[in-house]
């Protein structure tokens, strides 16, 4: 049974054969089969339902054809146009194409001319000199296909952080219970709290490493033992993904851990001041330079930051990214903790594709401690994700009302919406509607490859709206395998400090939107922040702490994220904001 996923991937690979055979003849074909492609992998619901439903052209860019061919894939499994190509063209050629600087007329004069039917041998070709002497190359042009090659390598070898972590998690687990260990931790990229994680790092605390060496290389996750030592082994696991791990002493475990966290630029500060203090820094130990052969261990990262006369550093902030010279004047900031968090203003019910009512996720919240929350359901342009007509907004509002009734002090209920801002810039409701509403989030899903003016002035358009309040997920990327929209982002952040707009940082690990790059450059020039679940179900309150690790990585305080705030001054600031 296809998944959404691979019917995208489907209509992408149609996109792609046809830019192959013809780039210039088939050029709306290849654009509508990518935008549905594109569609298909943002769906909330399974295709399959809403084909059961006969609603199919109701998702964004299918029209009757093309509703069609889901049909034939969704029943088959494959689609006749598709198969055909495929017989004309190798899927390897497909591949070429990823390479950027590699565009259709290129990888077709590589596979016709020299045979290149994948990314291993244009890399061999362009290394021998093989591709110089083809119309339009050169050497200089095998050394760009060369750096394109690694980029895309760089690109695609990255995991999901909550991939990452679960998989770091079902390591640890057995490795805890083995005789002798007394602390077991994640380091490197993914304590640092990065979106994407090129490998997982492991450190544990024990005088004993040979079993922990031995459960770990044994796990069930592993495929494969990529090597075996006495303190370090690495294994790649089911997913790909590869896992380090070592043991150290307990009394070295400081600076291990501050070794193997990272980031390297980070490291590389601290061994610098190290060195001005007549010291040497490895993950072992300080040693000094003297000669003398003293040796400094630190069984905790904060006596590695106490002996360079530093006050700990939180793992987040470890980047060179200014956190040396705040930390030597004292003032780093004191960094959003999950416990500040009291609300979430965005999540969906059954009203439009979420899969609790409005009165469970209400319970969920008060479960987790939240004091107020914000429904906000889609808007009725989002047809696929069934999005609401103002009747239905107004009839989910009674529904609201009545919880709030139930619930009382334990919990505020606002009513919001998360409003689609359409293809062509305008909103999806009145400014009278948007006026009765408590809290209006603008959010783009469609149309996300507009050039840089247009879609620019799409989201300014809803910033500039006085009803909007709350920008979601601003950039519109996917983790790993979609780009952010192509937006002026200055432009983006003038708006939204002009007009008081806040923008999220919308906590699935999907989308991580605002990374924290952006975050922080907001941050900067005084904008403030939300960092919400956009929950659709019970467990997708979960993803909070993803929200919160890039906040922190932003350098967020509590202050700066407005659903830290008490009930009666996110009111005020609502009320100002209408
Ligand atoms: P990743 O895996 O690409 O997401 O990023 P990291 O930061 O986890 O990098 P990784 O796994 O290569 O190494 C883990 C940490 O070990 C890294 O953050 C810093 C430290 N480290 C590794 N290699 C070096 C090095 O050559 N020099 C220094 N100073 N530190 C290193
Ligand atoms: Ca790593
Ligand atoms: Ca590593
Ligand atoms: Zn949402």
């Amino acid at each position: 049974m296809l998944s959404n996923r691979q019917i995208a991937d489907s209509f992408d690979l149609l996109a792609d054969l046809l830019r192959l055979k013809d780039s210039a003849g088939y050029r709306f074909e290849v654009i509508a089969y990518q935008r549905v492609a594109e569609a298909l992998r943002e769906l909330p619901r399974d295709v399959r339902a809403i084909a059961a439903e006969g609603r199919l052209q109701e998702i964004d860019g299918v029209g009757k054809a093309i509703a069609s061919k889901i049909t034939e894939l969704l029943d088959g499994g494959t689609m006749r146009l598709l198969e055909d190509l495929k017989a004309e063209i190798p899927q390897g050629v497909v591949d070429v194409l990823r390479v950027n600087g590699v565009g259709p007329k290129k990888a077709m004069l590589f596979y016709q001319q020299r045979g290149i039917t994948s990314i291993a041998a244009l890399e061999a070709a362009a290394r021998e000199g093989k591709l110089r002497d083809l119309p339009s190359m050169g050497a200089k042009s095998e050394q760009k296909i060369l750096e394109g090659i690694e980029a895309l390598a760089r690109r695609t070898t990255r995991a999901r952080a909550d991939v990452a972590l679960s998989a770091a998690e079902r390591l640890l687990r057995p490795l805890q219970t083995v005789q002798g260990v007394l602390r077991a931790e994640i380091a490197g990229s993914l304590r640092r709290g990065r979106a994407t994680i090129g490998d997982v790092d492991l450190l544990i605390a024990s005088h004993d490493a040979a079993p922990i060496m031995e459960a770990f290389v044994n796990h069930p996750d592993v495929v494969r033992v990529l090597g075996h030592g006495e303190t370090k082994s690495s294994v790649e696991l089911h997913n790909g993904l590869q896992c380090d791990l070592r043991v150290v002493p307990p009394d070295r475990f400081g600076t291990a851990l501050s070794y193997f966290t990272g980031s390297q630029a980070h490291n590389i500060r601290l061994r610098e001041l190290a060195l001005q203090r007549g010291l040497s820094l490895n993950e072992w130990s300080f040693s000094a330079t003297d000669g003398s052969g003293a040796e400094f261990l630190c069984a905790t990262e904060e006596e590695v930051y106490a002996r360079l006369e530093l006050p700990y550093i939180p793992p987040e902030l470890r980047e060179d990214r200014g956190e040396i010279e705040a930390a030597q004047a004292n003032a780093l900031p004191t960094l959003l903790e999950i416990g500040d968090i009291r609300a979430d203003l965005h999540m969906h019910t059954t009203w439009s594709d979420g899969r609790l009512s409005v009165r469970e996720m209400a319970w969920q919240a008060r479960e987790r401690g939240l004091q107020y929350i914000v429904i906000t359901d889609h808007s009725q342009s989002l047809g696929v994700a069934n999005g609401l007509s103002v009747e239905r907004l107004w009839a989910q509002r009674e529904e609201i009302q009545s919880v709030q009734a139930e619930f009382g002090d334990a919990l505020r209920i606002y009513q919001g919406v998360e409003m689609e801002i359409r293809a062509d810039g305008s909103l999806d409701y009145e400014d009278e509607v948007l006026a009765a509403l408590d809290v209006v989030i603008a959010s783009l899903h469609t149309a996300l490859r507009q050039d840089r003016a247009t879609i620019t002035a799409r989201l300014l358009n809803a910033i500039n709206n006085p009803h909007v309040d709350i920008i979601g997920h601003p950039r519109g990327q996917l983790i790993p395998d979609r780009e952010p929209a192509d937006l002026d982002m200055d432009a983006v952040f003038a708006a939204a400090l002009a007009t008081d707009t806040v923008l999220e940082i919308n906590a699935n690990p999907h989308r991580l939107d605002l990374d924290s790059a952006h975050a922080r450059q907001a941050l900067k020039l005084g904008i403030k922040l939300a960092v919400n679940t956009d929950a659709h179900s019970a467990a997708d309150f979960d993803v909070l702490p993803f929200g919160v690790r890039t906040a922190r990585r932003a350098w967020a305080s509590p202050e700066q994220v407005i659903n830290t705030w008490s009930r009666e001054r996110f009111e005020a600031w609502r009320q100002d904001a209408d």
